[in-house]
């Protein structure tokens, strides 16, 4: 193939990352092993949070091999780390890498010891005494309280033909990377590098800074292979920051990695909101109102984006639909468990799963089927781009078409006569649609390219990655805008002394802020090539092509022009660009699952999941159905079987013998179409993907379960619907 063949973004491309990942060549944080290198340990709070009445680590620190022992103490003067307000007004409760006066949760360390081995620190750890006077209460628990209101809410109801009403409970969940947490640090000339398996090394480092009280410039960040995050790892954790000052104050690498239960016991969690609503309907069966609670869990801390879940749950829960009046009130409360942060979706499943619950009811009520009772409240695709009584702005996107279009490619006509056949016949099976919205991304990110003296290209993006194949997705977009081929493009990532300014990887942001970026670095690059090429010709007229540039009847690809104007070793040419978000880009969808349920034991069947994607336009095919399909497996995990279940300040399900996570033989069959509306808030129209299954695809299951549960009352139910919650409400009837 030719490098002058445009239209590299579009193309299903076989992911560059695979031979190395999936040969067991990647390099995670725990591969790397320093000479000298030591190993950080933590006492964990065994007991639930209280008062830490005494703390005594004299003969740990005198045990064979012990290099450091830090307790809270020791850690007095470091700074606070950095929460994102995100909400007018709300409180900041910023981690505590060690308990000092109060211990916040079982789990959190008690003290850190530094040793030659990992079973010296472990041996270590058993020679400390602690006292803790258990307290569960915490003082001032609510941190945030944030409205959004608009329209006339009261009269609305007032005025109503129809109120109807749900509760959508959502359990804790785990995030459950593939690779958990590591973090290793070391001093080199006298700067500190830290290795993390973070989701945004840049934002890291610009935090150890700050909390170090060091300048940034002093530390370096490096994410080498991240084996998942999925929100995870989005924010410093305490552990990190341990490491880093442990490096500085003994000038040796440390390193300390999770195992599965400090995952379990530590980590952030996901979800967990308490919601409910109300709906107000017209005669016509129109949406006028809607009301709402959202009460988002917090742990004993706030990591860096612990408040977004609530605050995306608030602004986007009108969804799709059209509802001029909303009263939508949110608190966020401390609990005495480990943080909550974002997972997956971060807000949009919570917001999701109570509209498409209060629509089925409403469509149920009001005897109209749920498919068309969606079509009559969806916005118009021509009033879009469009701003949502909440305040924000929507992207372009085509709501009823992708419902037409989910009702073509599943039979959804058919569908419907034939569970009424089934129904008649005994089975209890349900049909269930959502419809999503997933806002993608606010902010910045940064890209620079460089033309190298061989002609190749290099790439650097402050957007990380974490196993999602950005490099084959940024080589595209590269190759698309220099009009050279995929594999002349070197991709950098992850090393903040490569890319100084950066945010990484979150919210579904790197495609449509990050690959904006790059494509703006890219056009500068041109702009610079084409100047340097004028000068170094002396021609007066350099025409661009589709594979670099003409001058002179000549034709100038970019090998030519680096051999032409190299000098060094170094980039023959360079440009950056900071791309800044105006608007977000907003995906959407239409799913609908199939479900039946064994009337005898609970245990549901997910027939199958249909479902039409609108991530504008598409970089790669391969790697956005892989997101799709990654987010399908964990939202499916969270509405049937995942939960984080605590119990007196105690996690009973430390490990993966309790906590049910979906096997690939608990994938259900999926169809997925796709009908994409470029987006009109970045230049290259498009929207981000990695969120989505998580968002829609819950929200229909519990529809479908729901609606196979109508003949036995469909209570509503909390998540995860396990088979046990399942065969209760069927059987309730009967006995
Ligand atoms: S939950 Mo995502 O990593 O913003």
């Amino acid at each position: 193939m030719s490098d002058r063949t445009a239209g590299w973004i579009g193309r299903a491309m076989p992911r560059r990352e695979d031979p190395r990942l999936l040969s067991g060549r990647g390099r995670y944080v725990d591969d790397i092993a320093p000479a000298g290198c030591l190993h950080l340990a933590l006492l964990r709070n065994p007991l639930s949070a209280g008062r830490l009445a005494a703390l005594d680590v004299s003969a740990a620190r005198a045990a064979e091999g012990v290099a450091l022992v830090l307790t809270g103490a020791d850690l007095a003067g470091l700074g606070a780390s950095a929460v994102n307000p995100l909400l007018p007004e709300a409180r900041a409760v910023p981690m505590q890498p060690l308990a000092a006066e109060r211990v916040g949760a079982a789990g959190q360390p008690l003290a850190a010891v530094v040793a030659r081995s990992p079973e010296a620190a472990q041996a270590a750890l058993e020679l400390i005494d602690f006292e803790i006077e258990e307290e569960a209460e915490i003082a001032d628990p609510e941190v945030a309280r944030h409205g959004w209101l608009a329209g006339q809410v009261e009269e609305a109801f007032a005025r109503a033909a129809r109120v109807v009403r749900v509760t959508a409970d959502h359990a804790l969940v785990a995030p459950m990377a593939l690779e958990p947490r590591a973090a290793l640090a070391e001093m080199a000339e006298g700067r500190l590098t830290v290795w993390l398996s973070t989701q945004t090394p840049n934002r890291c480092r610009e935090d150890l800074a700050s909390i170090l009280g060091i300048d940034r410039a002093e530390i370096r960040v490096i994410a080498p292979d991240v084996g998942g995050a999925f929100g995870g790892k989005a924010s410093l954790m305490p552990e990190d920051v341990l490491v880093a000052h442990a490096a500085r104050l003994l000038d040796a690498p440390v390193k300390w990695r999770a195992s599965r239960s400090d995952e379990f016991l530590a980590a952030t969690q996901g979800r967990g909101a308490e919601t409910r609503a109300a709906l107000a309907l017209d005669g016509a069966g129109r949406m006028t109102a809607l009301r709402a609670e959202l009460r988002f869990p917090l742990g004993h801390w706030m990591p860096h984006s612990a408040l977004a879940p609530a605050r995306n749950a608030g602004r986007i829960l009108p969804g799709p639909y059209r509802v001029a009046a909303v009263d939508i009130a949110l608190t966020a409360r401390l609990m005495p468990m480990a943080a909550v942060n974002i997972y997956r979706g971060a807000g949009r499943p919570e917001a999701t799963l109570l509209m498409e619950r209060l629509i089925d009811r409403a469509a149920e009520a009001l005897g109209i089927d749920p498919l068309e009772m969606r079509r009559r409240q969806l916005i118009a695709a021509e009033t879009l781009p469009g701003r949502t009584p909440t305040g924000e702005t929507l992207d372009r996107g085509d709501y009823a078409g992708l419902l037409d279009r989910l009702a073509e490619v599943s039979g959804y006509d058919a569908l419907r006569r034939a569970q009424a056949r089934r129904r008649a016949a005994g089975a209890v099976c349900g049909l269930g649609l959502a419809l999503y919205v997933e806002p993608c991304g606010q902010g910045w990110e940064t890209a620079e390219i460089q033309l190298l003296p061989d002609g190749r290209l290099r790439a650097l993006t402050g957007a990380s990655a974490q196993g999602q194949g950005r490099e084959t997705a940024f080589a595209q977009i590269v190759a698309e805008a220099l009009g050279t081929a995929p594999q002349a493009v070197e991709v950098v990532e992850g090393d903040t002394d490569r890319i100084d300014r950066g945010i990484g990887a979150l919210a579904s942001r790197s495609t449509a802020i990050g690959g904006s970026a790059m494509w703006a670095a890219c056009a500068a690059l041109k702009a610079q090539a084409r100047q340097a090429l004028a000068a170094a010709l002396g021609a007066d007229e350099v025409a661009e092509t589709d594979a670099g540039f003409a001058a002179g009847g000549r034709r100038y690809g970019w090998a030519e022009i680096a051999r032409l104007l190299a000098t060094g070793d170094g980039p023959v040419l360079s440009a950056s660009h900071t791309h800044t978000a105006e608007a977000e880009a907003w995906a959407s969808g239409a799913c609908l699952a199939e479900v039946a349920l064994d009337p005898d034991t609970g245990v549901p069947t997910v027939e199958r999941i249909t479902w039409v994607d609108d991530a504008g336009r598409v970089v790669n095919p391969l790697l956005a159905e892989g997101q799709l399909i990654g987010g399908l497996a964990q939202g499916l995990g969270a509405a049937l079987m995942e939960r984080m279940v605590h119990e007196d300040g105690q996690v009973l399900t430390g490990s993966l013998m309790d906590y049910a996570v979906p096997r690939a033989s608990d994938m259900p069959p999926v169809r997925i179409d796709s009908r994409p509306v470029p987006s009109a808030a970045n230049p290259l129209g498009v929207k981000g993907v990695g969120e989505a299954g998580s968002i829609g695809v819950p929200a229909a299951l519990v529809n479908a379960i729901q609606d196979a549960l109508i003949p036995f009352g469909a209570p509503d139910l909390s998540l995860p619907l396990t088979s046990e919650k399942l065969w209760r409400a069927m059987t309730k009837d009967r006995t």
